[in-house]
């Protein structure tokens, strides 16, 4: 079992936990590591990130986890692949950490977070906590990203939990996020959204079925992500664009990437469990996030050295 400092992923974790964590290894290895905050939330926390470099000159892989907060896997998996990147001796794990600029940032909302580890929360809340005008909170984040926003697979109804919001970006962590996703433009070519359950790897678009103009790399990529998460324990992905894969939904964050051409890929993995009802599926027991974070990080490595193929 991996463990750095005391934190480890025996268990999932407290926001605050994460993020001191994040905090000790820029202390740690302060020539590899700086914090980044890549947005505000509503409730006044910090979208926190870590930039990983081991030299100048490398393109930039940006993690997105958590935009979903009883998503816990992601988190996680993405805190998982970040301690990989800085203590791993694979060869092929090293070789992805040190050519690469990683920004990772493992909560995208992290109120949603702190509220389904809250007491009185709720463990399955998918939304941030804005306050809407009819008195319910959250905006779907993922439905809230300024691309074909509101178009399809959405709600226009407060309360409900695929709610677009008010405008594209009402939130302030959707807005404030892709504000700095928009400042590291020419700088990352891969980007890649961590969500659960359903185990796809996805990639554009979610409010049409036309495919990207690049579909042929998005799918040669997609093939060999999907053949390397199964390679260690057997676990079976499909997959495909996210419309046709799975349903239509506009307003995401991959759509928003590539749609505004920060990067030529964007993809969104569905981790495990494969398909279960909603209430067990978001429950991934804890034992199985090291099995699932090593199984998607050999996916990963397949995707990135895939897409440098191209
Ligand atoms: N699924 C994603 C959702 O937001 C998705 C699927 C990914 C849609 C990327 C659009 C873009 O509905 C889950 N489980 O959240
Ligand atoms: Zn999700």
């Amino acid at each position: 079992t991996p463990k750095s400092g005391g934190y480890d992923w025996s268990d999932y974790h407290d926001l605050e936990e994460t993020y001191s964590w994040m905090e000790s290894l820029a202390e740690k290895y302060p020539n590899l590591i700086e914090t980044i905050v890549g947005g505000k939330t509503y409730e006044d926390r910090q979208i926190l990130g870590v930039k990983l470099s081991y030299k100048k000159g490398n393109k930039g892989i940006f993690l997105e986890g958590g935009m979903h907060s009883r998503e816990w896997i992601g988190p996680a998996a993405v805190s998982y692949f970040l301690n990989e990147f800085l203590t791993s001796t694979d060869p092929a794990i090293r070789d992805l950490a040190e050519n690469y600029d990683w920004y990772i940032f493992p909560h995208a909302n992290p109120d949603g977070y702190a509220y389904t580890r809250a007491p009185d929360g709720d463990r399955l809340w998918r939304m941030t906590r804005s306050k809407q005008n009819n008195g319910c909170y959250g905006v779907d984040p993922n439905r809230n990203w300024d691309f074909h926003w509101r178009e399809v697979g959405i709600s226009e109804v407060p309360c409900d939990e695929t709610f677009a919001g008010e405008s594209a970006f009402s939130e302030i962590e959707t807005k404030s996020l892709s504000e700095y996703i928009k400042s590291l433009k020419g700088k990352i070519e891969l980007y890649i959204s961590f969500h659960s359950f359903s185990q796809y790897v996805l990639y554009p678009y979610g409010h049409t079925k036309r495919l990207p103009d690049n579909f042929k790399d998005y799918q040669q990529i997609y093939n060999a992500s999907v053949e390397a998460v199964g390679k260690r324990y057997g676990t079976k992905y499909t997959g495909g664009n996210i419309h046709d894969a799975i349903y239509a939904a506009s307003g995401g964050s991959i759509d928003w990437v590539f749609g505004h051409g920060i990067t030529k890929l964007a993809f969104a993995y569905e981790l495990r469990p494969s398909s279960l009802k909603v209430w067990v599926g978001f429950k991934l027991p804890k034992e199985q996030i090291i099995p699932t974070s090593e199984e998607t990080l050999d996916s990963l490595i397949a995707m990135v050295n895939e897409a440098k193929k191209l």
